[in-house]
């Protein structure tokens, strides 16, 4: 049952809805982890609808908070450079990984660089996932740089001529000067062999709206195409997707929904919408 049905369900019939139920739309739309003006907003916009087809003109609503960016993985180079940020722990190794499968599935070659050479366990956990998925990965010796990395892996590429190549990071998050400095030499270095096609941010759903915050100092730091939202098999909070998009305005290209490769699949907004009115 998407967060919105019982409203729906009241409004059925009536002309109006009752005080007590926008209290309690109130609640369960903050309960639903979309945010205090996000709410607010909706609220506002709720309110004059009424009858039969209050589903319609609120998923109206509602998709107007959703981005209109586009959402597939741009396909539009020779090699397809995707670097992939984010703060520690929201999944982005894994999700490398993931994204990884889900291209080869699709017919794809490609290839992943583990430029977060600052724990040697996150080079590790990617080159098992690779042998898992069957994908070559480009790591560097002990103690390189993530720049040198990710310089030898875009030569790489081009020279393999992959279709994809998927750069790993690290998420230090210590300030955004800092994160700017970094990113910003990754991007550099790569640019020299390869343009990049994507940068997309992990963010994990069960962090809710302080999730979002850290998200922002990434999207101010580097220009982000599109989002990965993981971990929606462990929130109960439906309205996180919402949230993210209405925040930043930027597209979820993909959704994780366990630990498995197969755990991942395209954000479908449309469904998305229905689930959130539906019964
Ligand atoms: N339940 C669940 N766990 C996930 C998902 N994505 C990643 N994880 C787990 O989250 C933890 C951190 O993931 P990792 O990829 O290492 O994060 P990173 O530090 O951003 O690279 C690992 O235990 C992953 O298995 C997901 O979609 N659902
Ligand atoms: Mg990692």
């Amino acid at each position: 049952m998407g967060i919105f049905s019982k409203f729906v369900a009241k409004l059925k019939g009536q002309s109006t809805a009752d005080p007590l139920d926008w209290k309690e739309l109130e609640a369960e739309l903050l309960a639903a982890d979309l945010g205090p003006s996000l709410t607010a907003e909706i609220l506002k916009n709720a309110k004059d609808l009424k009858g039969d087809d209050a589903a319609a003109s609120l998923t109206q609503i509602l998709k107007s908070h959703l981005s209109n960016k586009p959402r597939a993985l741009s396909a539009a180079n020779p090699v397809n450079v995707v670097l992939v940020v984010g703060v520690n722990g929201t999944g982005k190794t894994t999700s490398v990984a993931k994204l990884a499968n889900h291209l080869k599935s699709s017919g794809y070659s490609v290839a992943m660089a583990a430029a977060d050479t600052f724990r040697a366990a996150a080079v590790d956990q990617l080159q098992t996932w690779g042998q898992r998925i069957g994908a070559a990965v480009i790591a560097g010796k002990d103690g390189a740089e993530p720049a040198s990395v990710a310089f030898d892996a875009a030569i790489s590429a081009k020279d393999s001529g992959v279709n994809y190549l998927l750069i790993d990071t690290a998420g230090r998050l210590h300030n955004k000067r800092d994160l700017m400095a970094e990113l910003g030499k990754v991007r550099r270095v790569v640019e020299k062999t390869l343009p990049i096609s994507e940068v997309l941010l992990v963010i994990d759903a069960t962090t809710g709206q302080n999730g979002i915050a850290q998200a922002k100092i990434f999207t101010e730091a580097v220009d982000v195409t599109g989002l990965i939202v993981t971990k929606l098999d462990g929130s109960a909070r439906g309205g996180v997707a919402l949230a993210i998009e209405s925040a930043l305005d930027i597209p979820i290209k993909f959704i994780g929904n366990g630990e498995g490769e197969r755990d991942f699949a395209l954000f479908d907004s449309g469904a998305y919408l229905a689930g959130l009115t539906s019964d």
